[in-house]
């Protein structure tokens, strides 16, 4: 009996040591370090991120990502308010940010009809066209050579047929605009990788434009290194035959393939109801906003498989993959809560808005971690 006894302040011992090592291991673990050696995992960051504002989100993404893209500050309206003015206050400390953390650091964006400043709509020939291009391609992939590791030169020049989209840019330059801004960039910084980023690219009719974009570049002289999905996409779509035939079809064109902006709605979509006008006000409809207060664990578990399903492919194809990167850190500050209905309750990424690892960043992990 005493020889029993006094062995059990040491099982006793053994049990805590193990239960702590358990936790050390299962709170180390992240994503960036899961999937390391396949792919960078990235996230975009808010301008209040980019500050530190919050100690316990940056923790989150300092252990979690090693990528970064900025959201919003890098874009022209913010970086060049005023024709002769750039400001570049909060772009160098994102990418201060990334350096001190040795973060992979994604530029965007550098030609896109949104979010421009107003003196850029209304430049109106192919002349100004022309100079602005080249003093704001120039200056800004200069300022960063060396730093930023690759840019989305030109965003979502593409409309969901396939066709070129109307905006400032081709209408006053035409289709060369897309040649003259990889060219730019390239002259800026001939070792940054250039991307081409859009949404909805793993649709057949978009993907078809996105390639015959990517080979008039190519034919025309241009350097373009890779082409950005930006995987805004629903529980249901796109298939996972188009997300992998995507993959393989840019791959083959000789192009790195990124996720770029990845999220995934669960809200229901009003252009998906029958006779819906898009016009229509569905603030504040409780049909449209189904889960205000938690995600019931049946969608949870649909999120997680949906997720699971994706990572799964990116894994099977990760020698064609350079970078996965969520559009946000947390439900609490994705654009989805906005979009295209304002003030819904969103869950679209993989931490809560406590923080808290959802469901679905338990089954991305475990493709992992099931193999070690
Ligand atoms: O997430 C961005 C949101 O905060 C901005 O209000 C919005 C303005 O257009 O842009 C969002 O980010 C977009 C990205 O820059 C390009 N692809 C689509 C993204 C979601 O709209």
């Amino acid at each position: 009996m005493k020889l029993i006894n006094n062995y059990i302040p040491l099982v006793f011992l053994f049990v805590l040591v193990s239960c702590n090592s358990q936790n050390t291991k299962s709170n180390s673990a992240s994503l960036k370090d899961n999937f390391k050696g396949d792919f960078y995992i990235g996230t975009a960051l808010s301008a209040d991120q980019i500050e530190q504002k919050d100690a316990k989100v940056d923790e989150l993404i300092r252990k979690e990502f090693n990528a970064i893209t900025a959201e919003n500050i890098m874009k022209s309206m913010f970086v060049h308010p005023l024709k002769n003015k750039y400001d570049f206050a909060m772009t160098d400390k994102f990418v201060a940010y990334g350096e001190k953390n040795k973060m992979f650091i994604h530029g965007h964006t550098l030609i896109w009809h949104s979010q421009l400043a107003p003196w850029m709509s209304e430049i109106k020939d192919s002349i100004e066209m022309k100079a602005f291009m080249k003093d704001h391609i120039t200056t800004i992939v200069s300022k960063y050579k060396g730093k930023i590791n690759s840019w989305d030169v030109v965003n979502e020049a593409l409309n969901d047929d396939g066709t070129l989209r109307k905006s400032v840019f081709l209408n006053t330059l035409g289709k060369s605009y897309l040649v003259d801004a990889f060219k730019l960039a390239a002259k800026a910084d001939p070792k940054v990788d250039l991307y081409y980023n859009d949404y909805n690219i793993c649709e057949p009719k978009k993907r078809e434009g996105a390639i015959e974009l990517v080979k008039n570049i190519k034919a025309n002289g241009g350097k373009i290194d890779g082409i950005g999905i930006q995987g805004h996409w629903r529980l249901e779509s796109p298939s996972l035959e188009e997300i992998e035939k995507s993959i393989l079809a840019y791959s083959a064109l000789g192009l790195k393939v990124a996720f770029t902006e990845l999220d995934i709605t669960v809200l229901p979509n009003p252009w998906d109801l029958k006779g819906a006008d898009v016009n229509q006000k569905f603030e504040g409809s409780a049909k449209m906003n189904p889960y205000p207060k938690t995600l019931p664990d049946s969608i949870q578990t649909k999120l997680a498989d949906r997720y699971a399903a994706i990572f799964k492919i990116f894994l099977k194809h990760k020698d064609k993959i350079s970078r996965v990167t969520f559009w946000g850190v947390h439900d609490g500050q994705s654009w989805l809560n906005d979009w295209p209905i304002k003030g819904r309750t969103n869950y679209p990424l993989l931490f809560d808005t406590k923080l808290k690892p959802k469901k679905a960043y338990i089954s991305v992990m475990q493709l992992k971690e099931n193999k070690k």
